[in-house]
């Protein structure tokens, strides 16, 4: 499954939601499927991405989607815990799996070494997980996510097909078109 397609889709089914997306490509891709007011872009920074989904979750009613990464997801392992012990019912991480640091040079990260990220979430007291490979089954979780309380959090297998275009997005701006986006 590629991550854009994939991408395409979750876009596809979330409405107005808010969607979180991690550093990098993962930004890049969300801004080509479908730039919105509503989708927070995270810029330079690793491991934050389902934490500050997390913050939204519990501060708004809506529900949240984040877009992590598995390289930086094992940067702050804790964020999962934390999400365990809160049980913020609208939170949905979907976790785009490449198995690898891509951006900076496709190193192999650990969950290609055996680090199952749907485990570490079920460790922590996540009930409503999944590992999905193609997009029929990521289609198929994602719309239980959306129906069923969670937190959720789904690991996606993805492939690349090389890098598209940065996006043009600027830090202030997103801030500034999100947080205006829940005043209408
Ligand atoms: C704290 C920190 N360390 C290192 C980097 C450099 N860096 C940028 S993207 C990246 C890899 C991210 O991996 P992953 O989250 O799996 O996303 P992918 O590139 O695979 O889509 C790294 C190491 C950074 N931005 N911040
Ligand atoms: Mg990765």
């Amino acid at each position: 499954m590629l991550r854009f397609e994939a991408t395409q889709l979750v876009l596809k089914h979330a409405g107005n939601r808010p969607i979180v997306s991690n550093l990098g490509p993962t930004t890049d891709e969300l801004w080509h499927a479908g730039h919105r007011d509503r989708n927070f872009y995270t810029y330079g920074n690793m491991g934050l991405c389902s934490s500050i989904a997390l913050g939204m979750a519990v501060s708004t009613g809506e529900q949240v989607i984040s877009l992590d990464g598995d390289g930086s997801l094992l940067m702050n392992l804790g964020t999962i815990a934390t999400i365990g012990r809160e049980q913020p019912k609208n939170l949905i991480v979907i976790v785009w799996d490449n198995e690898q640091w891509g951006q900076t040079g496709h190193q192999a990260s650990h969950t290609a070494h055996g680090t199952d990220l749907e485990q570490v979430a079920r460790s922590c007291s996540i009930e409503h997980t999944e590992t999905v490979r193609d997009l029929e089954s990521l289609e198929g979780a994602l719309l239980q996510a959306l129906e069923q309380e969670g937190p959720w959090f789904i690991v996606a297998k993805i492939e690349e097909a090389g890098y598209m275009p940065v996006s043009p997005i600027e830090p202030e701006m997103t801030l500034y078109r999100f947080r205006n986006s829940f005043k209408e």
